[in-house]
């Protein structure tokens, strides 16, 4: 292979992987993925492993019968990784529908499945 495509696929590697680690991925939440909160007032909070524009990403609450609810964001400067609301919550089966813009301008998106038990 002549040497300049070898440049070329080494820079194209290079670029690939910058491109990944900076979008935002999700790293950690609550409630967790496919885990459980007890009904009422609950805080929701998305974490990611990159800074995410808080006034411009999005977090839509699905209850089981497919209704949408935004849902508020939470702008903390001092959390700059994490997407914060909080919802009054039904039993039921939810899920957190977001939409998270990385500082670098990349949009990613996810659904966070969750389950509402009976407050105790
Ligand atoms: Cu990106």
């Amino acid at each position: 292979m002549p040497l300049h495509c070898r440049v070329a696929i080494v820079i194209l590697a290079l670029l690939a992987s910058l491109n990944a680690s900076a979008h935002a991925i999700l790293t950690e939440s609550t409630p967790k993925l496919n885990g459980s909160v007890s009904a009422g007032h609950q805080a929701l909070a998305l974490k990611y492993n990159s800074k995410i524009d808080q006034g411009r990403s999005r977090l839509v609450l699905i209850a089981a019968d497919k209704s949408e609810t935004p849902l508020a964001i939470t702008a903390h400067a001092d959390k700059p990784n994490e997407l914060d609301s909080a919802a009054d919550l039904k039993p039921g089966t939810y899920v957190i529908r977001w939409q998270a813009l990385a500082l670098d301008g990349h949009i990613t998106r996810g659904d966070l499945p969750f389950t509402v038990t009976a407050a105790p």
